[in-house]
């Protein structure tokens, strides 16, 4: 049985996600007026699994009888300095979902609610790859620097996400 607390941080998570989705997809729209359609591309992906975890969230709420309510959304950033600041802000989003799954599992774990502690291991695990992903093309970045040629290269790598 759900608590009424953790129906509504549940809720909170449900807008957080959410959130995520809107960011990625307002990313998205600045690579593409920027010329990055490999990025535009890697993020509209990140769009569509944003709004999967909410949606995961959403019919989990269900499942145990609690009420999904569909949050109203702040506007997100829409403007960047470069590819490697995208990333930077992408990784700093990701790290304060990382530190909300976690408040989560704690409270699940207080209240011994063992089934949303089980429900919420798979966004533990989903944050360490988020976290290690948005990591990892940061480097590449920060390895190619400004360097247009080396921009192009990251950027095609990033068209070739599924
Ligand atoms: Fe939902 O993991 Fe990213 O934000």
């Amino acid at each position: 049985m759900l608590s009424k607390e953790m129906e509504k941080r549940l809720n909170d998570q449900l807008r957080e996600e959410f959130y995520s989705a809107w960011y990625y997809l307002s990313i998205a729209a600045w690579c593409d007026a920027n010329d990055y359609p490999g990025g535009a591309h890697f993020f509209k992906k990140q769009y569509e699994e944003e709004v999967g975890h909410a949606m995961r969230i959403y019919h989990y709420l269900t499942e145990v009888d609690g009420k999904p309510v569909i949050p109203a959304l702040d506007q997100p950033p829409a403007e960047f300095e470069s590819l490697q600041q995208v990333f930077e802000k992408a990784l700093e989003h990701e790290k304060h979902i990382t530190r909300c799954i976690s408040e989560l599992m704690d409270l699940a774990i207080k209240e011994k609610d063992h089934a949303t502690a089980a429900f919420l291991q798979w966004y533990v695990n989903e944050q360490v790859e988020e976290e290690a992903t948005m990591k990892n093309i940061l480097a590449q970045i920060r390895m190619v620097g400004t360097d247009s040629r080396g921009l192009f290269l990251v950027d095609r790598e990033l068209a070739k996400r599924e």
